[in-house]
Formats: structure tokens, C-alpha cells, sequence
């Protein structure tokens, strides 16, 4: 069967549950030589940074394919589409506005408007402008002023073509892999600076959302972020601490101080030296009310004890993973959707990204995922227990719309439900896209 089933009473079906698809700027759009350079830029010409060697200078040429792409979204039949702004795109460096390229966004929010697509936009999906980071980038608290300015110029720019505004996505990503890490631009590797970035890219997410709120007030104004589930190897104690840890470090980290304005209480566990600089009045910025939380869920992670680090991840060695690695552990997705559910007063949530990597073939004109397509299945019917359970979830965006720049592997990992030709640019529509979107149509008739 290549279709997509779900019980018929399920929240789901219902005609006004949003059906979107995502992408981000700097994996699809190209044209680099009209904008200003980024971070991902400068990483990219880092020898042994992206796996493939490659770069985002031309990605899916979307800035020059945009009206193919407008009518191929329209042709999947979704409700939705989410994007992001290139920062370096729109602004120069005196903080003016780039109007090329804020036109550019504006005819593509129009053409989407016209087909009666909501908008879903996100203003930072990691391209920081070089100039910015040649200044400290996301360790310069100016930065998140920096960055409230732009969001207070776009938005007003746009003038209301936005039905929804995500403020960041995955601050966990820009802060832990790109400053403690190392293996996301900028590169950078101290447990100190992951910790600063991420308090200052929480500051600039509570300024810019205020912002949001004043120039855009009739677009659901939100934060996006992304959760990988922490889980026990066993039921030792020592293993059930190592997996609370994980889960205080790597996903609590972001949402408690956004919703209860307080930062998880392992954060007294850090050295002096790792602890982010935070002045008065902060966390009341930060954890200024969303309108929405977009939630991104892939896969899960196992932990044991671990003396030096308090926890270490355990590799599921026998379990089913897509193409990049990531464990296939459905139940995940609706143990997080809960638990979260019974920790927070959660605003009304939105699955801003779900799918996997898969090891996709185009043959005949064809790319037969059904290894794809049986992950959506099984994520959506883990969405739906979720819903049952109580969580307030208004909509559901596959990652991705199409094949794209996977970061630090470059194009070696395909996320799209239609396929790319990155050669000739052609794109085909995957079993896992035409299934997608016959379920978006069937909740039609
Ligand atoms: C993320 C990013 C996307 C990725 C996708 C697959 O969630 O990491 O938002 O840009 O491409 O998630 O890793």
C-alpha cells in the first residue's frame, strides 16, 4: 500500500489540521553572489567541515526557480508551507535594508498567497551574516539587539503577508553544534560559549518575539524547537540520572526558560567558568508568551552512566535507523509530545519538522521511498496518540519539501519528499510526496 492511513476520527483528518511542507534558506535557495556572506559560507570554505566538500553557493537554485518551486508546492495539495530569511539576504551591513532582496521574499510570499498557502516564515534558520560573527557573533549579547532589529525591519516590511513568524529555529543546533561542538558553523568548541551562545539566542528570541507581536499582530508568533528524547538504558538509577542530565542539557535547556522563565535546575551543576553571563531581566525577555511552540522530532537518544560527563550516549546497534543514523523509534514522538504536555503549559503546538534521511534511488523517473513513506506513516500515527492524549497540536510540516544542503553532509543526505537532480535541477515528486499529499486531499472530500 503507498498510501497514508489514519483512523478516520482522527484530528488529523480534520479539514482545518494544517498540512504543510518546511525548508530553510541556506540549504535551498543559492544565489550567495546576491547576498551577503554567512557563517555557513565561511564553514563550508573550512577544509573537512562538510563531508561531501560541497557548499550552499547554488544548493537547489531556488532564488532563480522560485515560481517552479511555488507551483510545485501547490501541486502537493498542502495547507502550509514554512521558510526561512536569509538575514544576510535582506539587510547590509549599516542595517539598512537590502530591498532585492526583501523583494525577492515578498513576490514569493504573494505567489503563495494568491494559491492560498499559509505562510509559516522563520528569521533565523542559522545563516548568521559573517560581519556579525567577525564581531562574536551569538557570544555578543549585542547580537541579539542586532537581530531584534532586523526582525522589527523585515517584519515591517512584509506588512502582514505572514500568517505565522518563528523567531528562531533550533537554537540547541546554533548554540551546542555550532559553539560547544564544533561541527556546525561557526565551528567554534567550548562547553562555555555553547552555554553563552544559547542565552544569547534566547535573549534575541524574546526581544525579537515582542517586536513580532507589536508590528504582526494578527500572525501566530512563535519560537521553534527541536527535542531528541532522552532515554535509560536501563532501569539502574545511575542510567535514569544519566538520561534526566541529557534531557536538562540538551532539550530542557531551551523550552524551560521560554515557558517558565528559569533554566532547569542542572544548571547549577556547571563550573563557574561554563556559566553564560545573564543580566537582570532576562529571563522576563525570554519567556515573553508564545503564541505557538513549533516542535521538530526525528529520532531518539539512549544514555548510560558516565563518570567524566554524567552521561553517554549508547549506540542501538540492532535497531532500525534511516540513512543518516538516526534510530526509527516512533514512540518518541508521542512519549515527547506528552511528557512536555505534563511539564508545561504549552501554547498550541505545531510539528514544524518530521521525516528522515533515506538512501533514495531515481529510477525510471521514479524514487520508490516507501522506507520514507513508512516513517511518515508511523510518526503520524504516534501524532495522533499524542493528540488523544490530550496535547493541543494544530499542524504537522514534512522536512523537507524537497532534497537539500543537510549541513556538515552536505548533499550526501536526502530529507526531501521530492527528489532533486542537483545536475540538471530537476525535481521528482517521491512515492512518500504523491502519498503525502493524496492523504492532504482526502481530508477534502
Ligand atoms: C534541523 C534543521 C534542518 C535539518 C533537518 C535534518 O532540524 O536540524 O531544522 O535544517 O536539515 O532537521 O537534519
Amino acid at each position: 500500500m503507498k498510501t497514508i492511513q489514519l483512523p478516520k476520527d482522527s484530528r488529523l483528518c480534520q479539514r482545518d489540521f494544517i498540512f504543510g511542507v518546511a525548508t530553510a534558506s541556506f540549504q535551498i535557495e543559492g544565489s550567495a553572489e546576491s547576498r551577503l556572506p554567512c557563517i555557513w559560507d565561511t564553514f563550508c570554505a573550512t577544509p573537512g567541515k562538510i563531508r561531501d566538500g560541497s557548499n550552499g553557493l547554488v544548493a537547489c537554485d531556488h532564488v532563480n526557480r522560485w515560481q517552479d518551486d511555488v507551483q510545485l508546492i501547490q501541486s502537493l495539495g498542502v495547507d502550509a508551507y514554512r521558510l526561512s530569511i536569509s538575514w544576510p539576504r535582506v539587510m547590509y551591513q549599516d542595517g539598512s535594508l537590502n530591498q532585492a532582496g526583501v523583494d525577492f521574499y515578498i513576490q514569493l510570499l504573494d505567489a503563495l498567497k494568491a494559491l492560498k498557502i499559509k505562510t509559516f516564515v522563520t528569521l533565523y534558520h542559522w545563516d548568521l551574516p559573517q560581519y556579525i560573527e567577525d564581531q562574536g557573533g551569538w557570544l555578543n549579547r549585542q547580537t541579539a539587539y542586532l537581530f531584534a532589529d532586523y526582525a522589527d525591519k523585515i517584519s515591517r516590511a512584509f506588512a502582514g503577508r505572514v500568517d505565522s513568524y518563528a523567531t528562531l529555529n533550533e537554537p540547541f543546533c546554533s548554540s551546542y553544534l555550532g559553539y560547544e561542538a564544533g561541527i556546525h558553523a561557526p565551528g567554534k568548541q567550548q562547553k562555555a560559549w555553547g552555554r553563552q551562545a544559547a542565552h544569547h539566542l534566547l535573549l534575541a528570541h524574546g526581544l525579537a518575539l515582542k517586536v513580532l507581536k507589536k508590528n504582526s499582530p494578527d500572525s501566530l508568533n512563535g519560537l521553534v524547537l527541536n527535542f531528541t528524547p532522552c532515554y535509560a538504558q536501563t532501569e539502574d538509577p545511575a542510567d535514569v540520572a544519566a538520561a534526566q542530565l541529557a534531557d536538562d542539557y540538551f532539550n530542557q535547556w531551551y523550552i524551560k526558560p521560554v515557558l517558565d522563565g528559569e533554566y532547569p535546575q542542572s544548571f547549577a551543576l556547571l563550573n563557574e567558568q561554563d556559566k553564560p553571563g545573564i543580566e537582570p531581566g532576562d529571563l522576563a525577555i525570554i519567556s515573553e508568551p508564545l503564541d505557538f511552540l513549533g516542535v521538530n522530532f526525528y529520532t531518539r537518544t539512549v544514555y548510560q552512566a558516565c563518570a567524566e560527563h554524567g552521561f553517554a550516549p549508547v549506540d542501538m546497534v540492532d535497531a532500525p535507523k534511516t540513512d543518516i543514523g538516526w534510530e526509527i523509534y516512533p514512540q518518541a514522538f508521542t512519549d515527547l509530545l506528552v511528557s512536555l504536555h505534563q511539564q508545561y503549559q504549552l501554547p498550541p503546538v505545531y510539528i514544524t519538522e518530521n521525516g528522515a534521511a533515506m538512501d533514495d534511488k531515481l529510477i525510471g523517473g521514479v524514487v520508490n521511498d516507501e522506507d520514507r513513506l513508512a516513517y511518515y506513516q508511523a510518526h503520524l500515527l504516534a501524532l495522533d496518540s499524542a493528540i488523544r492524549q490530550g496535547v493541543r497540536v494544530d499542524g504537522y510540516f514534512a522536512w523537507s519539501l524537497m532534497d537539500n544542503f543537510e549541513w556538515a553532509e552536505g548533499y550526501l543526505k536526502r530529507f526531501g519528499i521530492v527528489y532533486v537532480d542537483y545536475v540538471t535541477q530537476q525535481r521528482t515528486i517521491k512515492t512518500s510526496g504523491l502519498a503525502y499529499r493524496d492523504f492532504i486531499q482526502s481530508r477534502r472530500r
